[in-house]
């Protein structure tokens, strides 16, 4: 892509390459709602900055948002680039004010799967929040020395979560020459596990954007003993704390995620949150409660047997579900169409109704399933 800080003539360059990207990719955010105008309109130190936040779009014309934010103030200081997609994504109409608000209490309700199907006792769910620090920028601006100062501040806060009886652990890590070091195999056998993340240099997205440089430096994970608890050091945000658990009891699964988050985040200095758009996210598709929640649910008849997604996302749009394999992002579905639905909604929704439209589009899913 031309360097930013080129002149007129780079820029309509630029202008043309995310036009021809809107015809040809729709479903680019970035591209469907830049304004040449505003851009145009910019000093040039804003158009660099500006074009460094949306590099990953115009490298990578098949994304879906096209744009990460580099500092927690990009959302306010380009709120014209980015609150328009963050309205597309997040189905926020123009007349209603972004705000955000955070409830967990739910968590402490009754929401099993149980209720739904007896057969529904060994569901694999797994629910997360993304956080960032408010001291540091974020991951796609992070020098190799951020990330190891950023680490190292981890520590501290592990050894304390180490001596808890609920979440007691170790923290592995895979900075080279770490006192926490994971070898290679066990590394690769934790990620076979889905509990650590995958080598990040493997992702063009992530590359375009910055976040994944220096990698693995100031990459890690600390996992509780009863391996139901993680913190992603390092990835596509700077922490993701998550549970994940087999069974059917979403309640219990949320209210455990509650428990280590204000445990964790007590160890911690505060984290970066927006004004009206919550907890400050790399994606704008993590803003809000930041919290991806989702379960994998066999649907083999919506699925032809795995073959073909699109009817069941097609069904599970409706419901404010998003579709995915269980390998993760842009993977297929799994042995007997087994599929991951999780809601698209994070921002201008509670965590607990994060739950609630994950428990009610699993209810309505396994419905459409079993009606033939
Ligand atoms: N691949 C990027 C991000 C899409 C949302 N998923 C995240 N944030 N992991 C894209 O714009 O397609």
């Amino acid at each position: 892509m031309v360097s930013p800080s080129a002149d007129v003539n780079s820029s309509d360059q630029i202008l043309n390459k995310i036009s021809a990207i809107r015809t040809a990719h729709p479903g680019n955010l970035m591209a469907r709602h830049f304004n040449a105008e505003y851009f145009n309109a910019l000093d040039q130190s804003r158009r660099d900055r500006l074009l460094e936040i949306v590099r990953t779009g115009i490298e990578n014309p098949d994304s879906q948002m096209g744009a990460y934010a580099r500092h927690a103030g990009d959302y306010e200081d380009f709120n014209p680039l980015f609150e328009p997609m963050i309205r597309d994504q997040h189905n926020i109409p123009h007349d209603r004010e972004i705000v955000q608000t955070h409830d967990w209490s739910a968590a402490t309700s009754t929401c099993n799967l149980e209720s739904i199907n007896a057969a529904l006792t060994e569901v694999s769910m797994r629910v997360r929040v993304g956080r960032n620090l408010a001291d540091f920028p974020l991951p796609g601006a992070m020098t190799k020395q951020h990330r190891l100062d950023f680490e190292a501040l981890m520590i501290p806060a592990f050894t304390v979560l180490q001596n808890d009886p609920l979440f007691g652990g170790q923290y592995l890590s895979l900075t080279p020459g770490s006192a926490h070091l994971i070898e290679e195999d066990a590394y690769q056998h934790r990620v076979a596990a889905h509990q650590m993340f995958k080598n990040m240099d493997n992702d063009p997205y992530l590359n375009s954007a910055g976040i994944s440089s220096d990698w693995p430096h100031g990459r890690g994970m600390y996992i509780s003993g009863q391996q139901d608890f993680m913190i992603w050091v390092g990835e596509e945000d700077q922490l993701r704390i998550m549970t994940i658990k087999p069974g059917g009891d979403l309640a219990a699964l949320f209210s455990r995620l509650h428990d280590g988050v204000r445990k964790f985040a007590d160890l911690l200095p505060p984290f970066a949150q927006s004004p009206c758009y919550g907890y400050v996210t790399s994606c704008p598709t993590n803003l809000g409660t930041a919290m991806r929640a989702s379960l994998h649910l066999p649907l083999p008849n919506l699925t032809q047997g795995g073959k073909d997604l699109g009817p069941v996302q097609e069904a599970a749009s409706g419901l404010g579900l998003a579709v995915r394999g269980v390998g993760g992002e842009h993977s297929d579905a799994g042995e007997g169409g087994v599929v991951d639905i999780s809601p698209r909604a994070r921002l201008g929704i509670t965590e607990s109704g994060v739950m609630q439209c994950l428990y009610d589009g699993a209810a309505a899913l396994w419905t459409l399933e079993n009606a033939g």
